[in-house]
């Protein structure tokens, strides 16, 4: 064999070659002649300033690791050139070395990021096989933005330290580099404040025999968790290693429900109706006019400012519910003192003197979009927008430093198609529409786009916490790939068009996120359905299955399916880790509305009656909360042959408006009722099969839940 090509054989057997295409994708690539070889023997090398990245470096790859000198062939030198911008690196690949050079530690983290990315996917598991040749190459980057930012609350759903250290590392690969965490809200309280343990001891846990109300998940159990503050430093040294920085929440002065439920004295000075809400008091924002509240709030903030290194600090300033200040003869009073005639200006005052907390301990505000509206605020005040793009351009007009994450393109608490779970409040959307930001396009002027620090994604934790509690899955599904589209969108103000980063997405970087350990979301497979023929069919290189909407076993789709019933099937993709939505062909989701009469024990209120159900208009609402033995009846004005009727009571967001417990009986024959199963989250699907429904009936068996009312839903029925 010639020698050549015995090279070539030994190139293709032992190693695996780099991999192309890199999310965020960097600034300029060149290749040159030769490779690196990443073998055992590897050094690597640096300076002081990246010293904790080698062994950072080291906990990826098998190879011998860290010496201060060198004195091997082969090595990775890391090192910090102040010439260059912070974030900026250089990486070059040499047949001798590679090195990293970064204009800071950061710099250098982000070189490594895309180290990792010439490499095969097996690095992110810690399962990277030697040796591993690289194609020799330059890189030189920088990112477009200081603030790449995603947030996490773990107010609804309670994450411990094991699931915030998986999210930091998984935003990390992406070269995000802020957390923003939202440690508390109305549903609790999940931070350690040693000088009143009682704020997270009590607040940290709802549900069972805790003051704070379960509204979302589950309530008969007591459950929860907060961090202590030895566990909060754990998670900021972890998070400084990799390049993040954690900016802490306080939500303030409204979603302070769970504080409010522990010191109901911080409230304002009426007393609520709690009439509607079986007794419990619903307020949830700060009074302004209590002045023994600021020493509560500033032992707090101080706690919070001394624990996190970071030059920002997150108040909150959103949907304060500001009915509670105009009720309250202090609040008014002190409107009148000041001069005042908007409770918005109310608003600014209780920030004004949080501001105050803040810098005497010397950090700078962060609030939510509505709390400009009160009038100026400090121009070093970082600003979130998030309601809508209006509100972004509403704060980077008036000249803040803005970060922009409008909720209808960088919530990814909302769903991903419509039949996905997940709010829709802002919009329903997936990674492209994420990709597809662009302020310049979307009518952001270059004043306006002067003051966009960044953008951020959010995940509010409503959902999950009611829909999956216990598993990680579902914030990876929903974060992933949208969180890839983001970083790309914060690194790089020209980035490629979005079937090249598709191709990156489902070419390589599906590989890494699966290597990652996430549990991500692929597209949904495209299903047709034309004479007699259906059909389903992916884009990226995933293994499609199907199964019968009646069975719960899925079956690899081998092709085309010859069916009268396109109706009853369902598809899902899968590719590593990555997993599809189910969907059905266009027949799977039709519904019919045949008229029907909703009866029952339980009175509806005048603004949501029953018939705006029984007219598939939108749902009813009780005016009290069921009891065992409540009922309600839907009696068709014609027998209805259907495959299929979903019952649903409660909302989305508030599950608590359920049957807590019950069971669905149906009619026949118009008379007699038979068993049909317990409601699950309160649903219930039943399947008539074809025979002819009179009337459906659900009974509830649950005690008094200890909430306002139960919302029904209108029938959704699949003929
Ligand atoms: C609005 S975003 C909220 C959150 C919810 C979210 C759900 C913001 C500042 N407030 O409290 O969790 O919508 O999408």
């Amino acid at each position: 064999m010639k020698p050549r090509l015995l090279i070539l054989m030994t190139v293709i057997l032992f190693c695996r070659t780099a991999i192309a295409g890199i999310i965020p994708s960097p600034q300029s690539r060149t290749f040159c002649n030769g490779y690196f070889t990443l073998d055992p023997r590897t050094a690597i090398s640096a300076d002081t300033a990246s010293a904790p990245l080698a062994i950072y470096l080291q906990e990826y790859l098998p190879i011998m690791g860290f010496c201060g000198q060198l004195f091997t062939a082969q090595a990775i030198v890391m090192q910090v050139d102040p010439e260059l911008a912070e974030e900026a690196y250089r990486l070059s690949v040499q047949p001798e070395r590679i090195e990293i050079t970064g204009g800071g530690y950061g710099g250098v983290f982000n070189g490594i990021q895309t180290l990792f990315q010439l490499l095969p996917s097996d690095v992110y598991a810690k399962q990277l096989q030697l040796p591993v040749k690289i194609a020799c190459q330059k890189i030189e980057d920088a990112p477009r933005y200081s603030y790449r930012g995603q947030h996490l609350d773990v107010a609804r759903t309670w994450m411990d330290e094991s699931r915030v250290k998986r999210y930091i590392d998984f935003i990390s690969y992406h070269k995000i580099n802020k957390l923003h965490f939202h440690l508390t809200d109305d549903e609790g309280w999940r931070i350690e404040i040693r000088s009143h343990p009682e704020l997270a001891t009590i607040g940290g846990f709802r549900g069972g025999d805790s003051p704070i109300r379960a509204i979302y998940g589950k309530w008969d159990e007591k459950y929860g968790g907060y961090f202590t503050q030895d566990e909060i430093k754990e998670l900021i040294a972890y998070a400084a290693i990799r390049n993040v920085e954690i900016i802490p929440e306080i939500d303030l002065p409204g979603h302070s429900r769970t504080i409010a439920r522990i010191h109901p004295e911080i409230l304002c000075n009426y007393t609520p109706d709690t009439a509607p809400s079986n007794g419990y008091d619903e307020r949830s924002a700060w009074c302004v006019a209590r002045e023994e509240n600021y020493a509560l709030l500033e032992d707090i903030l101080t706690e919070v400012c001394e624990l996190f290194p970071s030059k920002y600090i997150h108040i909150g300033g959103d949907e304060v519910q500001m009915e509670q200040w105009m009720r309250c003869p202090d609040c008014r009073a002190l409107m009148q003192r000041e001069g005042m005639c908007d409770p918005a200006q109310l608003q600014r005052l209780f920030m004004t003197r949080m501001m105050a907390i803040l810098e005497k301990n010397g950090k700078y505000p962060a609030v939510w979009n509505e709390a400009i509206r009160g009038g100026q605020l400090p121009q070093q005040s970082r600003v979130h927008g998030w309601e809508n793009l209006k509100a972004c351009r509403e704060a980077t007009s008036q000249g803040y430093r803005t970060v922009v994450m409008p909720g209808e393109y960088f919530y990814f608490d909302m769903r991903q198609s419509a039949h996905e779970p997940g709010h829709n409040w802002a919009a329903i959307f997936d990674a492209r529409k994420v990709y597809s930001f662009d302020p310049a396009s979307l009518g952001f002027t270059a004043a306006e786009i002067k003051h966009i620090e960044g953008f951020e994604g959010a995940f509010w934790s409503e959902i999950p916490v009611s829909q999956h509690p216990e598993t990680p899955d579902y914030t990876d599904y929903m974060l992933f790939p949208r969180v890839c589209a983001l970083a790309e969108r914060c690194w790089n103000e020209n980035p490629p068009a979005w079937e090249e980063f598709y191709r990156t997405l489902t070419g390589s970087h599906y590989d890494r996120m699966s290597a990652m350990g996430i549990r991500f979301r692929l597209s949904p497979p495209a299903v047709s359905f034309r004479d007699g023929v259906l059909q389903a069919g992916t884009d990226d290189g995933s293994a499609l299955f199907y199964r019968l909407e009646t069975d719960s076993v899925w079956s690899p789709y081998q092709g085309p399916i010859r069916t009268d019933h396109p109706e009853r099937y369902l598809f899902e993709s899968r590719k590593g880790s990555g997993q599809s939505p189910e969907v059905g062909a266009p027949q799977f989701y039709r519904t019919i509305q045949p008229p029907v009469r909703i009866t029952s024990s339980m009175p509806a209120g005048s603004k949501s009656p029953f018939a705006r159900a029984e007219q598939y208009k939108a749902f009813a609402r009780t005016t009290r909360t069921c009891r065992p033995g409540d009922w309600v009846l839907f009696s068709f004005d014609n027998p209805v042959r259907c495959r299929e009727i979903f019952v649903q009571t409660g909302y989305l967001q508030l599950p608590r408006l359920i049957f807590n417990s019950g069971y669905a009986e149906v009619s026949y024959d118009g008379q007699n009722f038979e068993q049909a199963g317990a409601l699950e989250q309160g649903s219930i699907t039943i399947r008539p099969e074809g025979c002819p429904v009179y009337a459906i009936r659900i009974t509830a068996t649950c005690p008094d839940n200890g909430s306002s009312s139960v919302i029904i839903q209108p029938l959704r029925i699949k003929p």
